[in-house]
């Protein structure tokens, strides 16, 4: 019985999910749903991100957290629209919740929408919200356990991006043994490192970025 709630959960999800995929469409927007476990270095990315890419496009920002409008307040200082979801306690951010978020953005205006989920290696993975490309971050912090861990997420991304490399002199991290194990996962997955902090490897996933939105030039 649970089992049929749950799956009927992720059903009502994924239509939903489908429906967000034809406003993206409508409006030409290409979309990233961003993971990782709490303080990997989303907001930090999408900061870098963002600041790397505002001559080039016009983006905007869905933010996702359990409680706080923190992360969105660091989005809005770059001057991008941005919109604040609290899931109020719950670990992941759904395609309705994304829809409502939606709903607050310019979606015409903007060539890229950038969706920061909840920090959480599990759940987030597991509900679609009408995406492109679905992009996680491991951090160097974490340890190299977590892909056989934490397999969902691995083998839902398109992109892992191993970032704080500038902490791996510190660290016990396996960097051969997290890109083995992800590959093994995940065969398609696109591994870059980067350190938000230093900015190295950065521009690999700027030029990731670039490739899949196209050449569409700002306009506005
Ligand atoms: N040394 C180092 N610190 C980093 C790097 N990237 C992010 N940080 C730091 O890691 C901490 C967490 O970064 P955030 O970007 O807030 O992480 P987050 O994934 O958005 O966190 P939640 O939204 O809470 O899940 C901050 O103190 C960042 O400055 C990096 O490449 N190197
Ligand atoms: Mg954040």
């Amino acid at each position: 019985m649970k089992v049929k709630i749950v799956a009927g959960v992720l059903e009502a999800n994924d239509r939903i999910a489908a429906n967000n995929r034809r406003l993206f469409d409508d409006n030409d927007l290409f979309v990233i749903n961003l993971m990782s476990s709490p303080g990997a270095g989303k907001t930090t990315l999408l900061e870098k991100t963002i600041t790397a890419l505002a001559g080039e496009f016009r983006i905007g920002v869905i933010e996702g957290d359990i409680a706080t409008d923190a992360d969105a307040r660091r989005i809005d200082a770059l001057g991008v629209p941005v919109v604040q979801i609290n899931t109020g306690g719950g670990c992941h951010l759904d395609g309705n919740m994304v829809r409502q978020g939606m709903d607050e953005l310019p979606l015409s205006d903007l060539d890229i929408l950038i969706i920061e989920n909840v920090g959480n290696l599990v759940c987030p993975a597991e509900f679609n919200v009408g995406e492109d490309a679905k992009i996680m971050i491991l951090s160097t912090t974490e340890g190299a356990d977590k892909p056989l861990k934490y397999p969902l997420m691995f083998q839902e991304s398109s992109v892992l991006l191993l970032n704080k490399m500038d902490l791996l002199p510190y660290t016990d991290f396996d960097l051969e043994k997290a890109r083995k194990d992800s590959l093994m996962l995940n065969g398609d997955l696109e591994i870059i490192e980067v350190s938000c902090r230093t900015g190295d490897g950065l521009e690999t996933w700027l030029e990731w970025m670039r490739e899949r939105v196209g050449s569409r030039v700002v306009t506005a």
